[in-house]
């Protein structure tokens, strides 16, 4: 199992203070690739690359967007976006799905198409349920620790997050996967199906990712992978998280009818065969 420490919002708080001058001297300076899946953001994605762009404080080294083959002109904004971007010298690039290729599916593409050899890997989402440059820089800030993580994720649910608008249903259902997911894998987590973080580029490369389903379970499926993993140091951050604007339909009981089964079947494959978490995950 790996180390987990989490972060206190008093923490985060101390080190937002002391970051002050603009990124000197931090660990990650220019050193994160950020990938970022979006599909039907065209009113988001504009402030969310501006922001991941000029206002991280130079810790992106590049940004990669995949896009799910949206049909509201998110592609043709990005195209335009990413013209602009790289005559002003950024690394940015498109990748535009041929047909959708599920949420999984946009991120194990991200994950292989990184075009700059950053040390670090970031998912950050098109939609701005949370603040993008705060939560980039919290996930960045817990890598001034000693010794430095090997992962770092939000928590919707460890003390000092913050939710506004996420309906109880889905709470319910979030929590409750995270207690499945300790008793039938026995890997604890405060946020099992957390999806933004950054990690070391080297801990995911050596990952199967791309057996890992290419739906929306996917960082459930990742995240038990790399908890389970014995070498790893993994820490949580509050996560201040807001309902989009624009809302996804979302099936919630196929959701978990499939999200069941991967844990079921990685819980069962882990205990009775004694497999890796990297074998029981295929
Ligand atoms: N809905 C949806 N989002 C996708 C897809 N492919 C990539 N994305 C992007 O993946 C990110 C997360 O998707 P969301 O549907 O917002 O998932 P979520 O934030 O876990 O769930 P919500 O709370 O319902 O927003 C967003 O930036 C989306 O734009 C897709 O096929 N469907
Ligand atoms: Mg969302």
């Amino acid at each position: 199992m790996s180390t987990i420490e989490r972060m206190s919002a008093a923490v985060l708080a101390q080190r937002r203070l002391a970051r002050g001058g603009v990124g000197v001297g931090r660990r990650l300076d220019g050193r994160v690739s950020v990938i970022v899946p979006c599909f039907n953001t065209v009113t988001t994605i504009e402030s969310v690359l501006e922001t991941l762009l000029h206002h991280s404080e130079g810790i992106v080294a590049e940004v990669l967007v995949i896009d799910n083959h949206s049909s509201d002109g998110t592609p043709e904004l990005v195209q335009q976006l990413v013209d602009r971007y790289t005559l002003e010298g950024h690394h940015v690039t498109l990748l535009r799905n041929p047909e959708n290729l599920g949420y999984g599916g946009s991120i194990k593409r991200g994950f292989a198409s990184l075009t700059v050899s950053a040390p670090f890997v970031a998912i950050m989402h098109a939609d701005e349920q949370c603040d993008t440059a705060r939560t980039l820089l919290d996930l960045a800030d817990a890598y001034e620790q000693d010794p430095e993580p090997d992962l770092v994720l939000v928590s919707r649910f460890m003390d000092g997050a913050r939710l506004s608008g996420y309906s109880p249903l889905r709470q319910i259902a979030n929590r409750f996967f995270n207690r499945f997911t300790a008793i039938v894998c026995g890997v604890s987590m405060s946020d099992a199906g957390a999806a933004i973080m950054i990690a070391r580029s080297e801990a995911i490369a050596s990952l199967p990712y791309e057996r890992m389903t290419s739906g929306y379970q996917f960082h459930p499926q990742l995240n038990l992978v790399l908890y389970s993993e014995p070498d790893l140091r993994i820490t949580e951050v509050p996560l201040e998280w807001r309902d989009a604007e624009t809302q996804v339909k979302f099936n919630l009981v196929a959701y978990g009818l499939t999200l069941s089964r991967i844990l079921l079947r990685f819980g069962w494959r882990r205990r009775i065969l004694r497999r890796s978490s990297i074998e029981a995950v295929a």
